[in-house]
């Protein structure tokens, strides 16, 4: 996978591949982002907050990630993001939803607490999630912890989408797959009809997930309209 950089070969990659590694500045939004991270992560959260479970083995940040910090949402602007995926990912889309989730490693040690889907997917003839497929951001930070594997995805799956469920999963081979290490420098942007798989926490970790929609689907986020609101102040004040 390439880097965010250079447009129009990234742009390219970008469709083929519907996936790639993007590296943060190194700047004080980063620096106040990377510190608010850690409190959450740590669970000594400002007043006002609270972590909640909403899957097993996990709790995601309440009642809003996006109020919790401002930096959580400079950092996308600071970053370029806005424009990335406008020139790049060549999507017309919003910010809609801001989540931060920790995860805990099962009983086991190796189940993981979300295995292999698209968030958007036709089984059946039944779409499931959002039509046009809309983009996330992940970040996976590992706060100077020993690394481990948090995220796989099967590059180019989000243009390979099968309607019979079996054969659709049947493209999660061993070959295809290519596995994201937590990192306190990179994050992830792809297409949420791509294939991929939470690794199983081995360690406690955190991820804080950027929901960028099409305007067709921004009404299934009516609860989120202050992150909205945000994004849109940013477009114009950044341009
Ligand atoms: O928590 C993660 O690492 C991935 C979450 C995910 O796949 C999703 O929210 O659809
Ligand atoms: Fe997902």
């Amino acid at each position: 996978m390439k880097s965010v950089d250079n447009t129009q070969q990234t742009a390219r990659d970008f469709y083929l591949n519907g996936c790639s590694i993007g590296t943060w500045k190194q700047t004080e939004t980063y620096n106040k982002f990377m510190k608010s991270l850690k409190q959450i992560y740590s669970e000594n959260l400002k007043s006002g907050f609270t972590l909640e479970q909403k899957y097993a083995y996990s709790k995601d940040l309440r009642p809003y990630a996006w109020e919790y910090d401002s930096s959580f949402i400079d950092i996308l602007f600071e970053n370029n993001i806005h424009n990335i995926l406008k020139k790049v990912v060549s999507a017309n889309v919003s910010l809609s939803h801001i989540q931060i989730r920790n995860v805990y490693s099962f009983p086991d040690g190796k189940t993981s607490y979300m295995e292999w889907h698209r968030d958007s997917h036709i089984y059946n003839n039944n779409p499931a999630g959002n039509f046009p497929p809309g983009y996330k951001i992940i970040f996976y930070p590992r706060f100077g912890e020993e690394k481990e594997n948090v995220l796989s995805v099967i590059p180019g799956s989000h243009i390979k989408l099968f309607k019979n469920k079996k054969n659709d999963f049947a493209q999660i081979k061993p070959e295809n797959i290519i596995s994201i290490d937590n990192s306190d420098s990179n994050f992830l942007l792809f297409n949420v009809g791509l294939f991929h798989s939470t690794g199983p926490a081995k360690n406690k970790n955190l991820r804080i997930i950027y929901n960028f929609t099409h305007e067709c689907a921004l009404n299934n986020y009516s609860d989120q309209v202050g992150c909205l609101e945000r994004w849109k102040e940013g477009c114009i004040k950044y341009g």
